[in-house]
């Protein structure tokens, strides 16, 4: 067998035949479903007369095939594991075929699959060819209509896209439903659920008067888990309409929520595919974290709707089009809806740690790639959440107004066409007269541009020099990379009024914040009447996704704490703070010094926590230290033992020092309302949640006290998950394993709660964890067919830094033999799992080696294209 071949974005040509109309018939049967499809296909005027008609097809036996009624012999055609030929055909023609798939057999879970015995599908990005024989590719549009028929009892419920048109009941106890969807669509946005579903409905008005049935469908036991999610596409439809003049356009609109699923959730036009973990809540079962990741991942789906199914993606290298488009509007929408700074330095968090690490890794790609082997593997972080900061870096350079002109005339220009990245940033470029080109190289170049900056005040000349150079590094196939256009949001605090100063740029006064442009590899920009010595606050909410070097003093970060005018900035001023403290410790650690705590930390908690700041959602975040996987990606070399020890002494020595703080703090927030996801009963949870943490670092008596008592409240699973969190996760086993067996026991029936428990307790840092993955993996709730489960458990395994980094490889060696198996039960999933042994250059030496044995181990197998990829360019 020969290794599979990369796609280029430079090969790319219209397709020779479009599909107008498709009719699909399923008879769905566990192991042999058949599908009948007549699809109404058109040679485009510019291709020859003798092109030949080529369909994707994987994994279907064909069993009948007709052009125009008249049946082909098999002489007409040819077949291979992965296409259908045939070589002559009319200009204008119908195409019959009917083919033969196993929904119970599918563990890759995409095309049409079952799960907990109901039939659901995944198509994009190239789960159709799994269905019936198509031209599975984005730029061939459709109306659809769809006929299902299953078993009367066992599946009263069958959904296709769009309206219900007919339904009746046929022999041997089937029945049928057929759907219509008025919309042409790619084949990726086709959905097909049936099962024993219920459903929970509710309606609304759209901005144009129509009135919208929405519904909910959750097998019976979680039905009482519907209402958030409810409430949450409702806001999105209200949202979208108020700020992208976006109107819904069907009757009806359905989310299904199912139990295994790759992803978190599929916006599949009018029929939206739900993973049951981003869609189910309930106080008791689903943490605030959980509330928020629904809202913002109904909303994200619903947002499609636009942004990725009225106007879709040419092809599969565009993918950052609809999605880092869509990430950038539930961003804004969950800004909106909760507290806007705490999202923005939520998200910020994350992107710094995650997307920063994938941008240095070896599989390191532009947000549009210019090739790929397999596309599921391009569903990353680099495509969504980059992506998402380049539109917004757009919606920033041309301004709110501006941009959603853009947005108007991309919406209304490209509306039911398959487009391109250079068609949307065009329509930004058209309605501001903006030139974009430098910009566009943010879509064409990968890595994470630094920008290395230094500033002087000129007392003399009452003037502050601010000079910028950027350089993006080398990433695999690029070794040269070109500056970019890079806004740097700013401003300069005064040190004497602590205010932000008048920003004076040649001659313009810009004001007191205001975005400069880097766009050469150095530039000093020079301020005038600069009345008193500033610090300057650079890069303020994150303005462009880089990494910015300021050789700030402590002091300078201090002050910037308190005074800086941008929130996001005094948030990252603290950080900057503790992770020059955390620099130290790590040092000491190293060379075996005794630790010391950097007493500007401890005073700048102390004013903190004492000072009476009203945003409490801004404090929590305020007062958490930058994760283990973040300091990591500030060291050169990783050294996963010396970053958990430094970090803890900092907890502790926090802990110890302001102890009473912490308690205060502690009890003024906790509440006896009923739950409620608010955002002001989130702050106060998250308050009171880090307060503990900090206290439980220290074990003593009273805060082992509150933590058990908090979670026999039982008040919700926030509370009961964080308290369960710190009592295993202390060095105590008897308090963690009585805690841990009443949760196991009490939660056994509930499958998203268990995923919880799993995560818990593979994520602590004692080691015995290596073990406990082993023997949890036997567990009745565990099945390595299920997704989630494998992330919580082995997902969640290789992100605690101490143990998966054993250094006897043990653990590389579990996910090693994890990846095995899944390449065979579920390539995508397996990609995925493999990143962590990914960056093995990241660390020593001895476990370079060991991390590379184990991907050489894993190259040695039949490979899946998904794990070839990822494999092969981890050891390039
Ligand atoms: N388009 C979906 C994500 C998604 C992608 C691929 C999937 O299966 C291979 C499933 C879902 C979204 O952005 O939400
Ligand atoms: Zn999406």
């Amino acid at each position: 067998m020969s290794d599979p071949q990369p796609v280029y974005l430079s090969d790319y040509q219209p397709p020779a035949y479009q599909v107008t109309h498709t009719e699909l018939t399923f008879d769905l049967d566990p192991t042999a479903t058949r599908v009948k499809a007549r699809l109404t296909v058109e040679r485009h005027a510019s291709a020859e007369q003798t092109t030949p008609l080529v369909l994707n097809g994987e994994h279907l036996t064909l069993h009948a095939l007709a052009i125009n009624g008249q049946a082909l012999a098999e002489a007409d055609y040819q077949l291979t594991d992965e296409t259908l030929t045939i070589p002559s055909v009319p200009a204008a023609f119908t195409l019959e075929s009917e083919v033969e798939i196993s929904p119970s057999s599918n563990t890759a879970l995409e095309g049409l699959y079952q799960s907990n015995g109901m039939y659901c599908t995944q198509c994009e990005a190239e789960g159709f060819r799994r269905i019936t024989y198509y031209p599975d590719r984005p730029d061939v549009m459709a109306t659809f209509k769809v006929t299902v028929i299953g078993d009367a009892q066992r599946e009263p419920v069958l959904l296709a896209n769009g309206n219900p048109v007919d339904q009746g009941t046929l022999e041997s106890g089937r029945h049928f439903v057929t759907w219509e969807d008025p919309h042409p669509k790619p084949c990726y946005l086709f959905a097909l659920v049936a099962g024993d579903l219920t459903k929970v409905e509710d309606h609304f008005t759209t901005m144009s008067g129509r009135n919208v049935t929405l519904q909910l469908w959750v097998e019976q036991e979680n039905l009482d888990k519907t209402d958030h999610a409810m409430a949450s596409l409702k806001r999105a439809m209200t949202w979208d309409e108020e700020t992208y003049g976006r109107e819904y356009d069907l009757d009806l609109f359905m989310i299904v929520a199912v139990n295994d699923f790759n992803m978190g959730a599929m916006e599949n036009k009018g029929l939206n595919i739900f993973n049951s973990a981003a869609v189910l809540t309930h106080p008791n079962t689903a943490t605030d974290a959980a509330f928020q990741n629904v809202e913002s991942i109904v909303a994200h789906e619903y947002f499609h709707n636009w942004s990725g199914n009225r106007v879709t993606c040419r092809d599969w290298f565009q993918l950052s089009l609809k999605e880092g488009f869509t990430v950038f509007r539930d961003q804004c929408f969950s800004a909106d809806i909760n507290s806007a700074p705490v999202k923005r330095i939520q998200d910020v968090s994350f992107f710094r740690t995650a997307q920063f690490a994938e941008d240095a890794g070896p599989t390191a790609h532009p947000v549009r790639p210019d090739h790929y082997i397999e596309i599921t593997n391009f569903y990353t972080l680099t495509i969504y959440e980059k992506g998402a900061e380049v539109v917004r870096m757009l919606r920033n350079l041309l301004g709110w107004e501006a941009f959603r002109r853009g947005s108007d005339l991309y919406f209304e220009r490209f509306d039911g066409q398959a487009v391109t990245i250079e068609d949307f940033v065009g329509c930004m470029a058209e309605v501001s007269g903006i030139d974009l080109s430098q910009f566009m190289r943010w879509y064409s170049q990968a890595g994470t541009p630094e920008i290395d900056a230094h500033g002087e005040y000129d007392y003399a000349n009452a003037e502050y020099h601010l000079t910028l150079r950027q350089r993006t590094p080398a990433t695999p196939g690029q070794p040269d990379k070109q500056p970019l256009h890079i806004p740097v949001r700013m401003g300069l605090v005064g040190t004497k009024s602590g205010q932000d100063l008048t920003l004076t740029l040649e001659g313009e006064k810009l004001g007191k914040d205001a975005v400069i442009h880097l766009t050469d590899d150095e530039q000093t920009f020079i301020f005038t009447d600069v009345a008193e010595a500033p610090v300057p606050s650079l890069l303020r909410d994150f303005s462009a996704p880089v990494k910015l070097h300021f050789p700030y003093s402590r002091e300078d970060l201090a002050f910037l704490l308190t005074h800086d005018s941008d929130g996001f900035n005094r948030w990252d001023a603290g950080q900057r703070l503790a992770l020059l403290a955390l620099d130290d410790l790590i040092a000491a650690h190293r060379n075996g010094v005794e630790k010391v705590m950097d007493s500007r930390v401890v005073e700048a908690f102390r004013t903190l926590l004492t000072s009476s700041m009203d945003d409490k959602a801004v404090l929590a975040e305020m007062l958490t230290l930058p994760s283990e996987a973040y300091i990591a990606e500030q060291q050169p070399i990783v050294d996963v033992d010396a970053i958990h020890a430094a970090r803890e002494f900092v907890r502790q020595s926090l802990a110890q020092a302001l102890r009473d703080e912490f308690i205060a703090v502690y009890k003024e927030n906790g509440t006896d309302e009923a739950y409620a996801p608010t955002p002001e009963q989130i702050a106060q949870r998250s308050l009171k949640n880090i307060a503990l943490s900090y206290l439980m670092s220290i074990e003593d008596d009273e805060s082992v006290a509150l933590c058990e008592a908090q979670f026999a409240a039982d008040h919700n699973m926030t509370d009961v998950r964080h308290a369960l969190t710190l009592l295993v996760h202390s060095d105590r086993d008897d308090l963690a394993n009585p805690a841990l067996k009443a949760f196991g026991e009490k939660w056994a029936h509930d499958p998203l709660v268990m995923d919880q428990w799993f995560t818990i307790q593979v994520s602590r840092p004692q080691p015995d964890v290596l073990e406990r993955v082993k023997y949890l993996m036997q567990h009745p709730a565990f099945s390595i067919k299920n997704p989630n489960k494998v992330r919580a458990l082995v997902g969640a395994f290789a992100q605690n830094r101490v143990n998966f980094h054993r250094l006897d490889g043990k653990g590389y060696a579990l996910l090693a033999d994890v990846v095995i198996e899944l390449n065979r039960l579920n390539p995508e999933i397996a990609a995925r799992l493999i990143t962590p042994l990914t960056r093995w250059q990241r660390f020593d030496e001895a476990r370079q080696q060991l991390m590379r044995a184990e991907l050489e181990r894993i190259k040695q197998e039949p490979l899946s294209s998904n794990v070839f990829e990822v494999v092969e360019k981890a050891l390039a």
